[in-house]
């Protein structure tokens, strides 16, 4: 294969640690804190995790150290979406082990969760690692999102485990494959199996954080990207002065995203999910906000501009949410004839008969696409594929057919062309940021130090991330200390909660001040692509969230 110059580059990028795992092994002290508490329902967790409940966090300081090290074997596991960074949580992890004992192993289960369970593994050596070091992509070893969640799972995991006499497995996942991770570690534990389970926080959503967690990996790399296109396109747009963009970002379902984004480029109207939910605002409303921008920008003579919406929007529209649980429900109980209809059509027909009320009227009202996406399947938690609905082609239907009222009535009087865009698998395997880089290797350091320490129902924690790497504190928070009891498929399980965007945060708060500014005038900033090489201030800046969220002291 040949590289590319920027990949060739990256391979002898040497990522930043923080001070504390610099000196080698030897010298890392493990401190733990008091018992700890999950954030809700602390006796129904108790109860459900027995051997991992209450542990305390662990952060590690320069003194005399307690890691092992004897030979260890590890497992590593990378699931759900990709994110920036994976390689080197992969790379931390390894040059950790070998730091401790060349002879230690590492073996990479295949394509997520279900390579553990079906025991696909591949031991990593240094060349393939080698080959991986600051790229893109979870390739590697490949991801899934398989749940392991029945007992047969659960079982041949361990006889997996206790086959290879893995030492410790490190999943690298989201909220919800973290959560499989507290529940795997658990059932190590009450099962005697000597191998402890830790996790790396990973998501470019944004959405697994909590006091202990500032930033999951892959955010700060795939916001950098898109708002990087964001830029580009603003200047497009004010360039050829006539069209309207309508840009939807990933993001399943917090909108930290498109915050982000919008607080990096400042685009005319941008969308925030967990706002439209506070407010119970309807799809109208929704509406009404993009058509007012851009009736006023028209009154000035600018029939152009850009809308960030949020790839998780319609699940927090009231109405949506109704007709998404009651479309859940309908293909669980009904599902067998559902799936027996003879095609899209006769599925959508079905569905449109078993609805019933105000479901059954949004649902009729949709575009024949949406109402197609609205029952594709759902992923193994559970959830609407959002990724796969075209909110930005409905938000531009819906606008252009209020705009038409408006111009009846003599309101609007300018010209509305849209076109609509869609960023996300763009910047989920691009080259991780510095900032990434550096972060993913360290988490991946100290999910070994914290595994050669035999702790298990961790996950690996970096902090301080708005400070220069060196200040960086690492260590470790238990699992369970960010669950909760949630209702999922009907009976209450035991989950990390996701961070949702926080309308008192200062990230929304920041954007909120200057919105109503943004949506009349032009104010675009053109962030321009990551760069690797330069002066620290503008290659290692993380983002503007992290830097309103946790401003350095
Ligand atoms: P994770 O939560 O697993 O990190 O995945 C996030 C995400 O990228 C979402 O933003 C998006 O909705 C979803 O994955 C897309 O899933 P898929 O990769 O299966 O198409």
């Amino acid at each position: 294969m040949e590289f590319s110059p920027l990949q060739e580059a990256r391979y002898s990028y040497v990522p930043k640690l923080p001070l504390v795992l610099r000196d080698g092994i030897d010298h890392i002290a493990v401190e733990a804190g008091g018992a700890t508490e999950s954030i809700a329902d602390h006796d129904a967790l108790r109860a459900l995790f027995p051997s991992c409940y209450g542990k305390p966090v662990l952060k590690f300081a320069t003194g005399k150290g307690s890691t092992s090290r004897k030979a260890l074997r590890l497992g590593v596991i990378l699931s759900g979406g990709q994110a920036p960074g994976g390689h080197n949580v992969i790379a931390g992890i390894f040059d950790g082990l070998k730091a401790g004992n060349p002879d230690s192993v590492l073996f990479g289960f295949k394509g997520g969760p279900g390579g553990l369970v079906d025991d696909k593994a591949v031991e990593l050596d240094a060349a393939a690692i080698a080959e991986y070091r600051n790229t893109g992509g979870f390739d590697i070893i490949g991801s899934g999102r398989t749940k392991i969640e029945t007992p047969e799972q659960f079982a041949k995991s361990a006889a997996v485990a206790r086959a290879r006499t893995l030492d410790a497995i490190v999943v690298i996942g989201g909220d919800d494959s973290n959560t499989n991770a507290a529940l795997l570690a658990e059932y190590f534990l009450g099962e005697g199996v000597p191998c402890s389970v830790i996790g790396v926080p990973k998501t470019i959503d944004g959405d697994l954080k909590n006091d202990y967690i500032e930033a999951s990996f892959g955010f700060d790399t795939a916001t950098k990207t898109y708002a990087e296109l964001i830029g580009n396109i603003e200047r497009d747009a004010a360039s050829a002065r006539k069209y309207w963009h309508f840009i939807k970002l990933m993001g399943r379902s917090a909108s930290h995203i498109a915050l982000e984004c919008a607080l990096q480029c400042r685009p005319n109207v941008a969308l925030v999910s967990e706002e439209v939910e506070a407010k119970g605002q309807t799809l109208a409303q929704v509406t009404e906000t993009v058509a007012s921008s851009i009736v006023a920008r028209a009154a000035k003579g600018m029939n152009f501009g850009v809308v960030l919406i949020p790839e998780g929007l319609i699940e927090f529209i009231p109405d949506f949410k109704a007709l998404i649980s009651e479309l859940n429900d309908m293909m669980a109980a009904r599902g067998d004839e559902f799936k027996a209809q003879k095609d899209d059509d006769a599925r959508v027909a079905f569905v449109e008969k078993a609805l019933a009320g105000a479901s059954a009227a949004l649902y009729a009202s949709l575009p024949v696409d949406i109402r197609r996406q609205l029952i594709m399947d759902r992923d193994p938690h559970g959830n609407v594929q959002v990724s796969r609905i075209d909110t930005e082609k409905l938000l531009i239907a819906m606008v252009e057919k209020r705009l038409s009222t408006l111009k009846a009535e003599g309101k609007f009087a300018g010209a509305f062309s849209a076109l609509a865009h869609f960023f996300g698998y763009e910047g989920r395997c691009a080259f991780p940021s510095n900032f990434d880089a550096d972060y993913c290797y360290a988490l991946g350091y100290s999910a070994f130090v914290l595994a050669a320490n035999g702790r298990s129902g961790y996950l690996s924690s970096i902090r301080n991330l708005s400070a220069p790497a060196s200040e960086w504190i690492a260590g470790g928070v238990p699992l369970t200390m960010m669950m909760n009891m949630e209702r999922r498929h009907g009976s209450e399980k035991p989950v990390i909660k996701k961070a949702l965007v926080e309308l008192e945060g200062a990230p929304f708060k920041a954007f909120a001040a200057a919105r109503a500014d943004w949506a009349v005038e032009t104010r675009y900033r053109f962030p321009g692509a990551i760069q690797y090489y330069g002066p620290a201030a503008v290659c290692d800046r993380p983002t503007e969230t992290l830097l309103l969220e946790r401003p350095r002291k």
